[in-house]
């Protein structure tokens, strides 16, 4: 994977109208919020290795030592190189919920921010939440205070920290979506979701949808056509977010006849989404 600028990482807008993202239809217990086509300019969504995004900053699964680790941990202190774990070296650890700056050295992007979720416990649900919530939104007070306009977060504590994909989705999307509806939400031009494994691309075209629906008026028939048509198959290459189409969590899910999940790795063919809210160069 090649190094991806930020005006090629699909908006949930991009996706809906690819028709990579399956809008949630409202119905009998399924409320849903009043769209809103600036946010869904805004929130991107991009598998892949979040170490070649090029966007303002990047939010790393840290642990509270801040001392490097596995996961996305590691792949970030590689890419950066061994200046990062230096620069961490003097930030005295974080707390767990919270999360810290750096600069980013031989990344792409301008600052790495390092969050520790939280372990997950089913015995401390809420606590968690909390502690995840806080990581999001500590992390986009940190973007906003260093003039970061872009935002890439990794699926925080989904991997070893073992929180499950669909939960930990829903609470990460609803704190940035608390975000931008707050005083500073209009100063990010675009904060990006990036998955990595199958379970976290299911629970974000799952979720997203929820809280940040589509504004175009489709039907469910339009869906069934183009299920079995070519448009689901020849988006961008980095549009991977609709992949899977809509799924639910297992427990939910009766209806649908879930597709195969992605093997391969996202690859880059050179291809760019055709219709973007461009936030280039200086703005990252
Ligand atoms: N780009 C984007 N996402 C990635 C990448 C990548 N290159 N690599 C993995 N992921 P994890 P945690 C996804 O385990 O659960 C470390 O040792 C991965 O698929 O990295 O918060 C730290 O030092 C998963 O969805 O973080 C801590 O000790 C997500 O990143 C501990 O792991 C997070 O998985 C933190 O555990």
């Amino acid at each position: 994977m090649t190094i991806v600028p930020l005006s090629e990482i699909p908006t949930v807008s991009l996706l809906y109208h690819l028709k990579k993202l399956v809008p949630c239809t409202p119905g009998p217990g399924v409320e849903l919020p009043k769209p809103n086509q600036s946010f869904n300019d805004r929130i991107g969504l991009i598998r892949g290795d979040i170490t070649k995004l090029e966007v303002g900053a990047i939010v790393n699964a840290a642990n509270e030592s801040l001392l490097g680790g596995g996961g996305v941990d590691g792949a970030i202190h590689r890419a950066a190189g061994p200046q990062l774990l230096k620069e961490c070296r003097g930030l005295n650890g974080c707390d767990t919920g919270s999360a810290k700056i750096t600069g980013a050295y031989s990344l792409p992007c301008k600052k790495v921010i390092h969050a520790v979720g939280p372990v997950y416990s089913p015995r401390y649900k809420a606590e968690c939440a909390d502690d995840l919530a806080g990581c999001y939104t500590t992390s986009l007070q940190l973007a906003v205070a260093n003039s970061c306009k872009s935002i890439a977060f990794s699926a925080l504590s989904t991997g070893i920290y073992g929180y499950p994909s669909h939960d930990a989705a829903s609470v990460a999307i609803k704190a940035v979506k608390d975000f931008l509806e707050g005083k500073d939400g209009d100063k990010l031009e675009k904060v990006v979701f990036c998955t990595f494994v199958p379970k976290d691309v299911d629970a974000y075209n799952y979720w997203l949808p929820r809280f940040f629906p589509s504004t175009e008026h489709e039907t469910e028939s339009d869906w069934e056509e183009v299920e079995g048509g070519e448009s689901a198959e020849n988006g961008p290459a980095t549009v991977e977010a609709g992949e899977a189409m809509e799924t639910e969590p297992a427990e939910k899910s009766s209806k649908v006849e879930l597709p195969d999940v992605p093997t391969s790795e996202p690859v880059d063919d050179g291809l760019s989404p055709k219709k973007q809210k461009l936030n280039d160069g200086e703005k990252l």
